[in-house]
């Protein structure tokens, strides 16, 4: 084990019996949502998870460890604030460690860490990606670089407009990266169930999922997978509300020159503010969501492993 990984002995204890284990990523509690919102959703969350008979797992950085599983007291330093986390990705991981600092795990963060505890299915709200303008910018997320690289399967609702989603499929094909559509056969854009884009496969049960997942690593094909599900149709927003704030974001995160990685949170918080409470609402409900998603994969891969053995 890592000498920098602290795993939760709720976490352990499951993965020694071979038990199903889910891991959340934190930066949608630090920079996605706003306290006490963050908090209680991250509970929801891990309610959600062990609903389905799972474990869930949050990553954080804390005091330079990697933390696997979080108490309540962990979950509520990093949601109030107090700690101060700075967005945690691939680059940044090292500099927390050897300081001793604390970071919000993003996804490609969380994908690493999650990797090296030995856990295969991670659910969130949506994965970074291209923005838009990228030809310019060459913002693209490390999110899509980790998905070549490391063994997790995300479980999101797709991503956010804020990003060119034709753009973001081109470079996960590729990379390599499936991109399954859960019950779906358009990648869901987070907000709304369609963006007008084919997803390259669909998917109708976790079942079929964890049977593919298990296909690609067997076949010793590093890297994740991305399982878009979209948000249930009562959560959704009219695609011109979202649309429209989408657009104002944009036009002032380039007015006022916002750069790397602040750019992502941002053009979240900006769009939450301009969507008013609805689209924090339908935020939380497909966060839920997708966690109950990720914990059914991760029981169906889980007895796939018992009967074949392994
Ligand atoms: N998209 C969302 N909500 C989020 C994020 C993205 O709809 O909370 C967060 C995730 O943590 C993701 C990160 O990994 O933003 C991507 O940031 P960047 O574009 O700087 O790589
Ligand atoms: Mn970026």
């Amino acid at each position: 084990m890592n000498r920098f990984l602290d795993i939760a002995e709720e976490v352990a204890n499951a993965q020694r019996v071979g038990m199903p284990v889910v891991a959340l990523e934190s930066t949608i509690i630090t920079h996605g949502m706003p306290w006490p919102q963050n908090l209680e959703t991250a509970l929801k969350v891990e309610a959600a998870v062990r609903s389905e008979g799972a474990i869930p797992a949050t990553i954080a950085v804390m005091y330079g460890r990697l933390k696997v599983g979080l108490s309540m007291d962990e979950l509520t330093l990093l949601a109030n604030g107090s700690l101060s986390p700075s967005k945690a990705s691939r680059r940044d991981i090292p500099l927390l460690v050897a300081r001793r600092g604390n970071g919000a795990t993003t996804v490609a963060g969380t994908m690493i860490v999650a990797r090296m505890a030995g856990i295969r299915l991670f659910a969130t709200g949506g994965i970074g990606g291209v923005h838009r303008g990228a030809e310019k910018t060459w913002d693209v997320s490390a999110d899509l670089e980790e998905l070549a690289a490391t063994d997790v399967a995300v479980v999101c609702a797709g991503a956010k407009a804020i990003l060119d989603l034709p753009k973001t499929l081109e470079y996960l094909e590729t990379k390599g990266v499936p991109v399954i559509g859960y019950q779906t056969s358009e990648l869901p854009a987070f907000y709304s169930r369609e963006s007008g884009v084919r997803v390259p496969m669909r998917a109708e049960s976790p079942a079929e999922i964890a049977e593919l997942l298990r296909a690609k690593w067997l076949l010793g094909l590093a890297g994740g997978a991305v399982i878009a599900n979209p948000i249930s149709p009562e959560h959704a927003m009219p695609k011109a509300i979202i649309d429209r704030a989408i657009a104002t974001a944009l036009e002032e995160c380039a007015a006022k020159g916002v750069q790397g990685a602040e750019v992502t949170p941002y053009l979240l918080a900006r769009v939450a503010e301009l969507t008013g409470g609805d689209s924090l609402e339908s935020n939380i409900a497909l966060v839920i969501s997708n966690a109950h998603l990720a914990a059914k994969i991760a029981k169906e891969f889980e007895s796939i492993r018992t009967q074949d053995g392994d």
